[in-house]
């Protein structure tokens, strides 16, 4: 199965995406994750890739087109993936179809998950994420952890820089203008299927595979 999962930041596409991995034993693709390693590592596409990423712009298409394009070479992702954050223009949803056409494969489901702006912005203001291993926190469900330590490693917890309130704005309103018009993109492929972010992570969980087992 090849899946992605659309939406604004903050709309759980990751949080869904790797509860999705132990059900369909296929591999996430996050492309916000590999760009945040690649920062962290200080590789040359980190170095260039850390201010778009800091002022909540997106990294330019050609850079991000690469990455998934080497990423679904892998052996992994030979049985299926989840691309989560990817795409999020129409020209890196054209590249994708491309890319897949040429080694035989294509999408088969698109899941678009909503929630309104005031709660995306509390889930992503309230977020602390971890210095060593990126796993992600929010100050309401664990409040120890506004300053605290991650559990999974040990390493300490911050708030991303483009989780601040101001970054963030800028980010939704590039959704509205860069990533909103593959909703129609996709539509109009027949591949979309809308589901409601808001509500239990197990909740919405239940929703996606409905969807995409073809109960709903
Ligand atoms: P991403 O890492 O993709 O950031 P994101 O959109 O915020 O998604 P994320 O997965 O982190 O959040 P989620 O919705 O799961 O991208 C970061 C940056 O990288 C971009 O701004 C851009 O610069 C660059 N980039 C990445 N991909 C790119 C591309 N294709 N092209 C160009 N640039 C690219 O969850 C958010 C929060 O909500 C969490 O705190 C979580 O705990 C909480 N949450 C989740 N589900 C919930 C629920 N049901 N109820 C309450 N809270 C919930």
């Amino acid at each position: 199965m090849n899946l992605i999962l659309l939406g604004p930041p903050g709309v759980g596409k990751g949080t869904q995406a790797k509860l999705l991995i132990d059900r369909f034993g296929i591999p996430q693709i996050s492309t916000g994750d590999i760009l945040r390693a690649a920062v962290k590592e200080l590789t040359p596409m980190g170095i260039k890739a850390k201010g778009f990423m800091d002022s909540g712009a997106l990294v330019p298409d050609e850079v991000v087109i690469g990455i998934v394009e080497e990423r679904l070479a892998q052996p992994d992702c030979q049985k299926g993936f989840i691309l989560d954050g990817f795409p999020r223009t129409v020209p890196q949803a054209d590249a994708l179809s491309l890319v897949l056409s040429g080694i035989g494969k294509k999408i088969d489901h698109v899941v678009s998950l909503s929630v309104d702006k005031g709660e995306l912005l509390k889930r992503l203001t309230g977020r602390r994420a971890c210095s060593k291993c990126g796993a992600g926190y929010h100050v309401d469900f664990a409040p120890s952890k506004v300053a605290g330590i991650c559990d999974a490693c040990g390493g300490e917890l911050f708030q991303r820089e483009d989780d601040k309130e101001e970054t963030i704005l800028n980010r939704l309103a590039v959704y509205e203008a860069q990533t909103s018009p593959l909703i129609s993109y996709y539509q109009t492929a027949g591949l979309l299927r809308s589901v409601n972010g808001l509500g239990s992570v197990e909740g919405i969980q239940t929703e996606i595979v409905a969807v995409l087992q073809g109960a709903r």
